[in-house]
């Protein structure tokens, strides 16, 4: 299996190949600094959504190149609302019958190697990447993306390929991805944010893959419209009832949990091994880089609905309360703040 992992960080190295065409589009496209700093990591607001130099070619590759089979499933979510989490839940639902439980994959790769990302990794250093090699392994196809809905490739959009999409409570997510760049922030020996300036980033929306409604409210409408294809989880909800949320999540897939396997107990030895506490215990997570040259055991913090009481000020709530009003009133979505 092609795990792509680097052993060195390699956050903000210089971009080797940012060729002439995209460097072209980079000077049409609105830039602001983000969270991250260094060569290639300022942002520019493509097809509405900030992104970062660096992966805007290989986003741009799987948009136009990526030919979706109607068997294929791909995890969508906005960065830092359970990407992780939802790659193992779905790898292990939906390939189960692949692989001795005793020898379950999660025990040697991560997550992120098992099920990887499209436009950070697949397409990263090749536009035309060899899918039959990369997807050999487990069939059907799993793969991931942060691509909000309306920038998916066409044949995603028209194929009966199935989206399981997550999202996450702003507020946590704002906690989530503060206390993850800081840790970025500190490997570039970059000097640290500000949980002020790094909140009017996000309440504009500036921050790679932001801004955050947008992209939930695009997956959501569309889940709305076509059920069948688009599976519309919740963070909170998966906390909450991880049991019934697997066995939705199971049927939605088209591999069913049959009786016999709910009462061996596969679906709480799914959860259990997918649980934040077991993966954070996994060797393979506690070391090595992923391919964007982020450190395995940044995927993994604490994992809890209602975090953000430790860290936003009450001016903070208040405004993004407003915020999460004024974006989500009338698009019947809503969050639970606390557990
Ligand atoms: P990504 O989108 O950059 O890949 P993602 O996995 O969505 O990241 O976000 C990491 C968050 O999910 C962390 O949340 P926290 O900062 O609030 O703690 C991380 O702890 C949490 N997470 C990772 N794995 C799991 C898991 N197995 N169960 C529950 N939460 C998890």
């Amino acid at each position: 299996m092609d795990t792509a992992t680097n052993s060195k960080a390699e956050i903000a190295s210089p971009i080797k190949d940012v060729d002439d065409e995209i460097q072209q589009l980079l000077q049409t496209l609105p830039k602001e600094e983000g969270l991250i700093s260094g060569s290639g990591m300022s942002l520019y607001l493509y097809q509405g959504f900030w992104r970062s130099a660096r992966y805007l070619k290989p986003a741009i590759s799987f948009q136009t190149h990526f030919q979706a089979f109607d068997s294929d499933v791909m995890v969508a979510t906005f960065p830092k609302c359970g990407t992780t989490w939802l790659k193992a839940l779905t790898f292990s639902i939906l390939y189960r019958s692949q692989f001795a439980r005793d020898v379950h994959p999660l025990l040697n790769f991560t997550p992120h190697q098992l099920v990887r990302f499209m436009e950070f990794d697949v397409y990263l250093n090749n536009p035309c990447p060899d899918l039959d090699n990369i997807f050999c392994v487990y069939k059907p196809r799993l793969f991931a993306t942060h691509l909000p809905h309306a920038s998916l490739p066409t044949s995603i959009k028209n194929s009966k390929c199935k989206i399981v999409y997550i999202c996450r409570n702003p507020m946590d997510m704002f906690v989530s991805l503060w206390n993850f760049t800081g840790k970025l922030r500190d490997k570039t020996q970059d000097p640290p944010l500000s949980l002020d300036e790094a909140f009017d980033k996000f309440y504009r929306g500036v921050y790679s893959a932001g801004p955050f409604f947008e992209h939930v409210l695009g997956y959501w409408k569309a889940s709305q419209e076509n059920p069948n294809k688009i599976l519309f989880l919740k963070y909170e909800d998966l906390k909450e009832d991880i049991s019934s949320q697997l066995k939705h999540l199971a049927i939605f897939l088209g591999v069913p949990f049959t009786e016999d396997e709910q009462k061996h107990g596969v679906v709480e030895e799914i959860a259990n091994i997918c649980s934040l506490k077991e993966l954070k215990e996994v060797e393979v997570n506690k070391k090595g880089f992923h391919v964007t040259g982020i450190p395995h055991t940044d995927f993994f913090r604490k994992g809890e609905v209602g975090d953000w009481s430790n860290y936003l000020t009450p001016s903070m709530v208040e405004r993004l309360d407003k915020l999460i009003h004024e974006k989500l009133d009338n698009s019947g979505l809503t969050f639970k703040l606390s557990s």
